[in-house]
């Protein structure tokens, strides 16, 4: 086994050239043996074996800094840099991470989860060490799809002024999660249609450079001719009128060939884009044939590609993707975004049947914001769906260009609060602080599937921008018979309206967790009152006034979010200001960053689960006492 060679960073270094193939053979084994018993990102890490292994064959750690965009296509750098044994508890709690991270691995130059930040975080490398007069490589990997992402484009017209080395390897595989969309995706397909002549054009280039005196200047010109005969000649003329270097298409699973444009390309003098033509899911077939679904997996059958685990009960994203369909077809002002996870968020099947009414953006969650806000004041009724994690980047626009205006935007939050396995960087924890923090915004939160299909059409025809946030799997289906009409800025009474001295004020997932931990106090004998939220904004301001009024002593919020700025500090803030008298206890995440694991057991570990509340309120009535 070439393999069983490599334990520690730079032990590629010991492997003959020749042995290679047979290197990319077995961690393609590996990769699909170890994806399938604990899932994780599989098509996209088999598609970039081989270019990793070139990447590692001429970078040295840890002088040379390796950027990956996104990071769900590390594994093989994970294994190249002696991280195979991890793999048994790859995205397991306490487990290797399934995404670069600095603290794993002095090889992983930049953490990261979401996309399009490869270049910039690069750039920012080539920078300090100019500035420091050091000298070694600094090489940022971006897909195709990431290359959708506008901060891509930012970082790429930075680059444009660098005079010294840096590399950036695109790895077009045409797909992001989804097929890839847009005008770059069609530029970038033509100049692999052309693959074919590249060999010719290259040759051409050499040709005209070695005709003395005249040659370079000839090709300078060419260069700057503004004729299409110029793309005859030297290809990706789009990145070189830019000011970087392009060199390519070359096939990404052709090592020889990619390590030779990849020395061609550290002797550059500036900013040099490499092109890189992979397929994604190479080696393992079901995911050739279905990329996207093995894009990211759980664990699997390897001989059929089926999942191990049976699709349960509706998700909640099912529900929304039901709820979408319908309304699609009453209601004829409704179109949908997506920032490039149409599958993700079950917007494919408003997709199919209303292909006019929607829209794929690509990984460009602030252009969805302000294209809705657009399309609203167009006379539209935009749902823009996006994962809590994601809509992190779009902060401003809804702030800027939606709330401002008071625009008519429904945002879909889906992934809110706790996801697992992906870790910190796409816990959905924080859309509650930054919500509700911007005017005129309206944030709900469903305690089961009825209500995400009711809070959906309420927001729908609401006016002004509106937010549900619902959790990533099993939809709930309890409390079926609680299902008052969704009013603006009210919540629902789980119990009857008596009150008691120690009041369950719970917000979206969490009226769960609060059912069980009314039971728990109910065999304690501790009676208690049961409110399902429902809305983070504006508060109902009413039903706490009520609450305080029959004698609530001990007010505790729950929510699956951050405490600062979340659900819990809105209440407090009204409570000291109008019943000081009663104590409130905010259920939140307090201020870290949750990393991977199992959503339960990360909950009993942050103290969301039912066990812990219950303890927390019998802690409290005893200070109390
Ligand atoms: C800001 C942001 N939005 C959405 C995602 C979800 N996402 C993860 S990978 C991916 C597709 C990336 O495509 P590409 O860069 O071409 O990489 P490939 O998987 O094809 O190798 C998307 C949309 C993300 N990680 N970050």
């Amino acid at each position: 086994m070439v393999l069983e060679k490599i334990n520690a960073p730079n032990d590629i270094h010991r492997i003959p050239l020749g042995e290679f193939p047979r290197l990319a053979e077995e961690i393609r084994e590996f990769l699909i043996d170890h994806v399938s018993k604990t899932g994780g990102h599989l098509a996209s890490n088999l598609g970039a074996v081989e270019l990793t292994i070139a990447l590692h064959n001429i970078l040295e750690f840890p002088e040379d800094k390796l950027i990956w965009d996104v990071g769900h296509q590390a594994y093989t750098h994970k294994i190249l840099t002696g991280r195979k044994e991890g793999f048994k508890t790859l995205r397991k709690e306490g487990g290797l991470s399934g995404f670069p991270k600095r603290e794993e691995s002095f090889c992983d130059a930049f953490d990261t989860g979401h996309s399009s930040t490869s270049i910039s975080a690069g750039l920012g490398y080539v920078r300090a060490r100019d500035l420091r007069k050091e000298n070694h490589y600094v090489i940022s990997v971006i897909g195709d799809g990431a290359l959708t992402g506008g901060m891509a484009y930012e970082a790429l017209n930075n680059a444009a002024e660098l005079d010294t080395n840096f590399i950036i390897v695109l790895n077009d595989n045409n797909m992001s999660i989804s097929p890839n969309v847009g005008g770059m995706s069609s530029y970038l397909s033509a100049l692999r249609t052309a693959e074919a002549y590249t060999g010719m054009k290259m040759n051409v280039t050499k040709t005209l450079k070695k005709i003395p005196k005249v040659g370079t200047a000839l090709v300078d010109t060419v260069r700057k001719t503004k004729s299409s005969i110029k793309q005859m000649i030297i290809p990706g003329m789009l990145f070189e009128n830019m000011g970087l270097t392009y060199l390519g298409p070359v096939d990404g699973h052709d090592m020889p060939k990619m390590m030779k444009l990849l020395n061609e390309a550290k002797r550059v003098e500036g900013p040099v884009l490499v092109h890189v033509l992979t397929k994604k899911g190479k080696g393992y077939e079901m995911a050739v044939r279905h990329p996207s679904r093995f894009h990211g997996t759980g664990p699997f059958d390897v001989s059929t590609g089926l999942p191990l685990k049976k699709q349960g009960k509706a998700s909640y994203t099912d529900i929304f993707s039901t709820v979408m369909r319908k309304m699609g077809d009453r209601e004829k002002q409704v179109v949908a975004i997506t920032a490039a996870m149409p599958t993700g968020t079950g917007l494919k099947r408003f997709a199919n049947m209303f292909p006019d009414r929607f829209f794929d953006v690509g990984i460009a969650e602030e252009h969805a914001v302000t294209f809705a806000a657009g399309l609203a004041l167009g006379g539209m009724i935009p749902v823009v769906a996006i994962y809590s994690t994601f809509l992190q980047r779009a902060v401003d626009q809804i702030l800027h260009d939606v709330c401002t205006q008071n625009l008519h935007v429904v945002f879909a939050v889906d992934r809110a609060g706790l996801v697992g396995a992906d870790g910190e960087t796409h816990q959905g924890c924080f859309d509650l602080s930054y919500l509700t923090m911007i005017p005129n915004m309206t944030v709900m939160a469903p305690k089961n599937k009825w209500e995400l299909s009711d809070m959906m059409k309420f927001a729908v025809h609401h006016s002004g921008p509106v937010a549900v946030r619902y959790p990533r799997g099993t939809a709930y289906d309890g409390l079926e018979e609680y299902r008052d009409p969704v009013a603006y800025g009210k919540s629902e009474w789980l119990t009857d309206k008596k009150g008691s001295e120690i009041a369950l004020f719970a917000l979206g997932s969490m009226v769960e967790t609060a059912v069980e931990v009314q039971k728990n106090l109910d065999s304690q004998e501790i009676p208690s009152t049961l409110i399902n939220a429902r809305f983070a904004k504006p508060l109902d301001t009413k039903t706490l006034d009520t609450l305080a009024e029959k004698g609530c002593r001990l007010l505790v919020t729950m929510e699956e979010n951050v405490r600062s700025g979340g659900f819990g500090e809105l209440v407090l803030d009204y409570m000291s200001a109008h019943h000081p008298q009663v104590q409130v206890k905010i259920i939140a995440i307090e201020d870290t960053f949750v990393s991977h694991g199992d959503v339960d057991s990360l909950k009993k570990k942050l103290g969301l689960d039912a066990q812990s509340i219950t303890e927390i309120i019998k802690n409290c009535r005893k200070k109390e006492e």
